[in-house]
C-alpha cells in the first residue's frame, strides 16, 4: 500500500495545512503524529499479537518432540478439514526469526505464544527434553533482543498423547503442575508473564463432550463435567507451581473465552441481567476460578453429574490471579425478564452477520461488555485481551496484496469499544491480536485465515495484509485509527 497511500496522505495533509495556514506537519506513516489523536490508549498499554504452538510451529517430529493429542486427532481421517495437520503449519520451528522480524516491523511490545508441553516432556512427565527447552530459549532470546516481551501460555490444547486418560485422569492436572514448575524454573529469569491455560471449553467440552476437537470423545455429562474439573484444577495447581518456582516477580493469569453478554438496552435492569448471565453461564470455568467454588446453580443443575471435588481443589482453583486474560470474539445479547434467573439470551436471526468462520458472529460491543461484566463482578487486578481478531476469505491480488478491509472494519470497531472500557477506567493493560499469521485453525485446518500476515502454505512465504499496515498505525499512534 505504501507508495500510493503515502502520496495520497501527503496530499491530504498538505491541503489541511494550507487550510489551517500552518506549515506542513512532519509526519508520514510509521511515525507518531504531532497532534493528539482521539481514542488514545494509556501510555503503558501493551499492543501485541498472539499465536499458539501447534498452530504455527510445525517441526512435529523434530528436536525430540513427543506427539500430542492434536497430532493423533489431525492424522485421524475425517477429523479436520481436508485432513490438514500441524506437521508443518507455518514452519515457525525454523522460521521464528522471520516471525520476530514481522513483530518488530509492527512495533508490538508484547507477543503471546504458547509452549508445546510435549516438546519439553515428550512423555508428558518424567524426563525433560533439553532440545525442546533450547528451542524456546532461542525464541525468547530473539524476542528480548528485539525489545518484545514474551507472554507465555503453558497449555494451548496440545496435550501430550502419552498421558494415560488425558484430561479424564486426575493425574493429568498434577503432571501439568510439574511441567509448569519446570517452565517457571527455566524461563522465569527472562519471562515474567504466564498464562496457565487457554479456553477451558475448547479443550474440555469440545474435545471430550462434543468430539469436534482432540481427543474427539463424546462422553456423558458426568464424565465430561469431571474433565472440566480437571482442566480448572490444572490451572489452579499451575498458578501455585509457577509462583513457587519463579526466579523473581511474575504475573500469572490465564486466557479464557468467557461468554460475553451484551445488554440489548443499556439501562440498569438489562445491565444487571448481563452481569447475572456472565456469572451463571461461565459457572464451571471463570466463575469457579474467581469465586473459589462452583456456584450453587451449577451444582443444582448438574445434580448427580456434578464433578467430584477433593479437599483442597477449590482453594487451588480459586488462587488469586495477577490478571484475567479474555479471548473475545462474539457476544450474546441478553435482556432482563421476570424469571428466577433474571435474564433471557436472545436468539440470533439467520441474517445476523458473521465472519468467515461460521461461529464468529460480529459484535464489537463484546470487547466493552466482556471487560465490564468481568470487572463489575469480580474486580480483577488487571485485564488482558489475550485474543481478538477474525477470519476472512483472504486472497492475494495479482499485485501481491491482500485487501482485507473487512478485517480492518472488524478490528477498528472492536477496538473502539475496548477504548470505551479504558476511558471508563476499567484496568485493561494489553491487547493481543489473533493472529500474527494465518495458521492451522484446528478442525478447520488451513481453510480459515485469521492472520494479519498472509501465509502461502506451499512456500511458507509471509505477506503483510492491509490489516497489518493498519495495526502498525494503531500501535504507532497508540490510538484507534
Ligand atoms: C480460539 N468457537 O479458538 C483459540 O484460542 C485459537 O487457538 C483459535 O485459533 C482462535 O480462537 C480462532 O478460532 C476458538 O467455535 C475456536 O466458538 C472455536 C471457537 C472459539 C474459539
Amino acid at each position: 500500500m505504501n507508495r500510493i497511500s503515502r502520496r495520497q496522505f501527503g496530499k491530504a495533509a498538505a491541503a489541511a495545512a494550507a487550510l489551517a495556514g500552518a506549515s506542513l506537519p512532519k509526519f508520514s506513516f510509521g511515525q507518531t503524529p504531532p497532534h493528539p489523536v482521539p481514542r488514545t490508549f494509556p501510555r503503558d498499554f501493551v499492543w501485541g499479537c498472539a499465536t499458539a504452538a501447534y498452530q504455527i510451529e510445525g517441526g512435529a517430529n523434530e528436536g525430540g518432540r513427543g506427539p500430542s493429542i492434536w497430532d493423533t486427532f489431525s492424522h485421524t481421517p475425517g477429523k479436520t478439514y481436508n485432513g490438514d495437520t500441524g506437521d508443518v503449519a507455518d514452519n515457525s520451528y525454523h522460521l521464528y526469526k522471520e516471525d520476530v522480524r514481522l513483530l518488530k516491523n509492527l512495533g508490538v511490545r508484547g507477543y503471546r505464544m504458547s509452549i508445546s508441553w510435549s516438546r519439553i516432556f515428550p512423555e508428558g512427565k518424567g524426563q525433560p527434553n533439553p532440545a525442546g527447552l533450547d528451542y524456546y530459549n532461542r525464541v525468547i532470546d530473539e524476542l528480548l533482543a528485539n525489545n518484545i516481551t514474551p507472554y507465555i501460555t503453558l497449555f494451548h490444547w496440545d496435550l501430550p498423547q502419552a498421558l494415560p486418560g488425558g484430561w479424564q485422569s486426575r493425574d493429568t492436572p498434577h503432571a501439568y503442575a510439574d511441567y509448569a514448575a519446570f517452565i517457571a524454573r527455566h524461563l522465569s529469569d527472562r519471562v515474567h508473564h504466564f498464562m496457565t491455560t487457554n479456553e477451558f471449553t475448547c479443550f474440555t467440552d469440545i474435545g471430550y463432550r462434543e468430539g469436534r476437537f482432540a481427543p474427539g470423545l463424546k462422553l456423558p455429562d458426568g464424565e465430561a463435567n469431571q474433565v472440566r474439573h480437571h482442566g480448572i484444577l490444572a490451572h489452579g495447581l499451575g498458578v501455585l507451581a509457577i509462583r513457587a518456582n519463579a526466579k523473581g516477580a511474575v504475573q500469572v493469569g490465564l486466557a479464557e473465552n468467557a461468554k460475553v453478554f451484551v445488554p440489548v438496552i443499556e439501562d440498569d435492569t438489562n445491565i444487571e441481567a448481563a452481569r447475572r448471565a456472565t456469572r451463571v453461564e461461565n459457572a464451571p470455568f471463570l466463575t469457579a476460578l474467581m469465586e473459589g467454588k462452583y456456584p450453587d446453580i451449577y451444582l443444582e443443575q448438574q445434580g448427580a453429574n456434578a464433578p467430584k471435588v477433593e479437599s483442597g481443589d477449590m482453594q487451588a482453583i480459586g488462587s488469586p490471579l495477577d490478571f484475567v486474560g479474555l479471548n473475545i470474539y462474539d457476544p450474546d445479547y441478553v435482556r432482563a425478564d421476570g424469571s428466577a434467573r433474571g435474564y433471557i439470551i436472545e436468539q440470533r436471526q439467520t441474517s445476523y452477520p458473521r465472519m468467515a468462520s461460521s461461529w464468529l458472529y460480529l459484535g464489537p460491543e463484546a470487547l466493552y461488555w466482556g471487560v465490564r461484566n468481568v470487572c463489575d463482578l469480580w474486580h480483577p487486578k488487571g485485564i488482558y485481551i489475550t485474543e481478538n481478531g477474525c477470519s476472512a476469505d483472504d486472497v492475494l491480488t495479482p499485485e501481491g496484496r491482500i485487501e482485507d478491509t473487512e478485517r480492518v472494519m472488524f478490528l477498528r470497531n472492536y477496538l473502539t469499544h475496548l477504548h470505551r472500557a479504558v476511558a471508563e477506567g476499567y484496568p485493561v493493560k494489553a491487547y493481543f491480536l489473533w493472529s500474527l499469521l494465518d495458521n492451522f485453525e484446528w478442525a478447520d485446518g488451513y481453510s480459515k485465515r485469521f492472520g494479519i500476515h498472509y501465509v502461502d502454505f506451499a512456500t511458507e512465504k509471509r505477506t503483510p495484509k492491509l490489516s497489518a499496515e493498519w495495526y502498525k498505525q494503531v500501535i504507532a499512534r497508540n490510538a484507534v485509527v
